[in-house]
This record gives C-alpha cells, sequence and structure tokens, in this order.
C-alpha cells in the first residue's frame, strides 16, 4: 500500500542475538485491512556482527519506517519507531537478552485531522480512530466508522432505515409515511394516510 496509509506487514519475531541462535518466528500483515497484504515482504537475518540483526525487505516505496518492540501488540505505534530510511535494508543493534519484533512499514504522510477513510490520517498508528466519524455525513443518524466507511450508529428519533442502505441514511420518516407509517413496512390501507405514526382519515 503507498501514499499515506501506515501500511505494515513483514512483522517478524527475533531472538536477540546475544541470547539464542537468531530465529524468525512469526510473520504479522496488517494495514488498513488486517490480514490484507501490503506488498512488503521483510526477512531477517543475524550479523553481520554477533551482537546485530539484518533487516531485508523487498516491495512499496520508501521511505520505510522500522518498529522494534518487544511484544507485537502495538508494534507499529511511534514509540517503537527506531529509524527512517530510504534504503531497502537496516543493521540493527538489539538490546541484550530480550525477544523482539519488528515491523518495517511505508512511511505515514501526516495529513490530520482523523477522517473515516480506512487511512491513518494523523500518523498516529490508528487508523479511523476515535473522532474520525465526525467526517461522516449519515442523513438523521448519527455515524460510525466501520472498516474505513461511514455507516448509521443510531437513527434519529422518528426516522429509520427503512432499504439497509448504509449511504443514504435513516431515509424515512415514520410519522407521515404511509408506506412505513409508525415503523419500516407498515403501509396504511388505501385512502388513510399517515399522521404522527398512525394511519388515519385524511
Ligand atoms: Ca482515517
Ligand atoms: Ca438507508
Amino acid at each position: 500500500m503507498l501514499g499515506g496509509m501506515l501500511s505494515t506487514s513483514g512483522r517478524v519475531g527475533v531472538t536477540a542475538p546475544r541470547i539464542t541462535l537468531l530465529s524468525a518466528v512469526v510473520a504479522y500483515s496488517i494495514g488498513a485491512t488486517p490480514g490484507a497484504p501490503d506488498g512488503i515482504n521483510m526477512s531477517i537475518s543475524a550479523g553481520p556482527s554477533t551482537t546485530e540483526v539484518t533487516l531485508d525487505w523487498t516491495g512499496a516505496a520508501p521511505p520505510f519506517q522500522i518498529f522494534r518492540s518487544d511484544a507485537p501488540q502495538g508494534l507499529t505505534h511511534e514509540n517503537n519507531r527506531i529509524a527512517e530510511t530510504t534504503e531497502f535494508s537496516w543493521i540493527d543493534l538489539p538490546p541484550a537478552g530480550d525477544l523482539f519484533f519488528y515491523a518495517v512499514a511505508v512511511a505515514c504522510v501526516p495529513n490530520p485531522p482523523e477522517v473515516c477513510d480506512g487511512v491513518d490520517n494523523d500518523c498516529d498508528g490508528i487508523i479511523d480512530g476515535p473522532g474520525s466519524e465526525l467526517s461522516c455525513d449519515v442523513p438523521h443518524a448519527s455515524p460510525v466508522c466501520f472498516n474505513g466507511t461511514c455507516q448509521i450508529g443510531n437513527c434519529d428519533a422518528d426516522w429509520s432505515d427503512c432499504d439497509g442502505d448504509q449511504a443514504n441514511g435513516c431515509e424515512v420518516n415514520t410519522l407521515f409515511d404511509r408506506n412505513n407509517c409508525g415503523a419500516c413496512g407498515l403501509v396504511c390501507i388505501p385512502g388513510y394516510i399517515c399522521f404522527s405514526g398512525s394511519c388515519d382519515i385524511p
């Protein structure tokens, strides 16, 4: 994934070489869609010195950010960023005696505010974080941001989503819609109108 997206894959856990032989154990891939490949394939190896590890990767376009943490959770948080490079390789000198996880990601380009679009706009490591739903315009509803799209959270009072279409929000006013009078699908018989949510004589 290119552009401003925090694109993280090739996450590999490795035991610091002073303790055991290098063991690349797990590769993670997350991004806008968890599990989706982002085009970066990273490998990790011991050396060149006995205390160093070398990361190599292919795919995507620089600049890249390098992350290191002793836990896979939150690996790509900015606090774990150890370097930025335009190369496709990085030699790291990790502290001794721990298991480390590495990630290489396409560098995030900050473009706040955070909006609901599947992109980490403010580069805080959280895609579509709290507040991103404020960018949504979902008619007659309080919006939520889900999987990068604006969706209906709750309909406003007296409005309903009768067609299941998130894009037009809660499109029916059930107080006055004779095809959805009081609730979706409640149709007034011919000659009646819908008034205050009840079918009534005109
Ligand atoms: Ca976003
Ligand atoms: Ca709808």
